[in-house]
């Protein structure tokens, strides 16, 4: 945990009914995964949702009728930041793991892709953020280097119970330019450092390092409303926008 709090967008990835089994308590509400990002201007791009396989999760009831999938540490985070029915108080509809997630369909904000899914990442940390990511290989290395390893792996998708057709058709979308790496920053520079699979963390450390600079101070939007317009100026506009719309909350720790 870093000194300074960070703030993160919530984005709000809708389970699209019918829900399965475990989700019984959870009928007539409307469900979402919440995926905590640092680049709420990548969204048209988004690929897939990752999620832990043996992590633990809960079905928390929010304001209104909205319930999130998310870490119980983030749940309670989220109770103090006035996200709960009772103030400070989470309260737990469902408790899951992400084996109960796989496979899941979601419709989420901006997304090129209409329907994406759930897919398991064993890379993901459980204290940080909600134990919910959204997938954007064009321009986050570690998903690039993620959904190439379940595409390129039957043997993988095998193992965590994944259809290809969660998979397979899911192309990367260009989103943001970047003179140097262009339309495709994370695939650009994870071929240029030599990177072979997701556990070659320093590398990695150093890709993101590279494209999340490079995004914020070179790139440009080549899609959505604020095509041609620079990352800088976009990211607080479509953060805002995304917050007005309902489809997001704001979340710091
Ligand atoms: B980012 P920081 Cl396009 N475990 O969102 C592992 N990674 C997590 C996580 C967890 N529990 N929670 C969030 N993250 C990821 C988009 C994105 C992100 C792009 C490019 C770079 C990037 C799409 N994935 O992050 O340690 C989320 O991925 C690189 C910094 O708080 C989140 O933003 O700095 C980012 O890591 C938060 O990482």
């Amino acid at each position: 945990e870093g000194v300074l709090p960070q703030d993160y967008t919530l984005i709000k990835m809708e389970v699209l009914p019918p829900f399965p089994l475990k989700f019984k308590a959870l009928e007539g509400r409307k469900v979402f995964l919440a995926a905590a990002t640092l680049r709420p201007e990548t969204m048209y791009g988004q690929t897939n949702a990752w999620v832990l396989p043996g992590g633990k999760y809960g079905a928390f009831e929010v304001n209104g009728a909205d319930v999130f999938i998310l870490t119980e540490r983030a749940a309670l985070n989220l109770a103090y930041q006035g996200f709960s029915k009772t103030p400070k108080q989470p309260s737990c509809l469902v408790e899951l793991t992400g084996y109960d997630l796989i496979g899941l369909p979601l419709k989420s904000p901006l997304s090129f892709h209409k329907v994406i899914y759930a897919l398991p990442l064993l890379t993901i940390l459980t204290d940080k953020g909600t134990g919910i990511v959204t997938s954007v290989p064009s321009d986050a290395p570690d998903d690039y280097m993620a959904l190439w390893a379940l595409k390129a792996k039957p043997a993988f998708r095998e193992k965590y119970g994944v259809r290809d057709e969660w998979v397979v058709p899911f192309e990367i979308v260009p989103v943001i330019n970047i003179p140097e790496f262009g339309d495709r920053a994370a695939e650009k520079v994870c071929l240029d450092l030599k990177i072979k699979s997701q556990n070659e963390k320093e590398k990695l450390a150093e890709a993101k390092r590279l494209t999340y600079l490079k995004g914020f101070t070179d790139g440009t939007m080549l899609v959505g409303e604020y095509a041609g317009m620079k990352v800088q100026e976009a990211k607080p506009l479509l953060r805002t926008k995304l917050i007005q719309t309902g489809e997001a909350v704001i979340y710091s720790e």
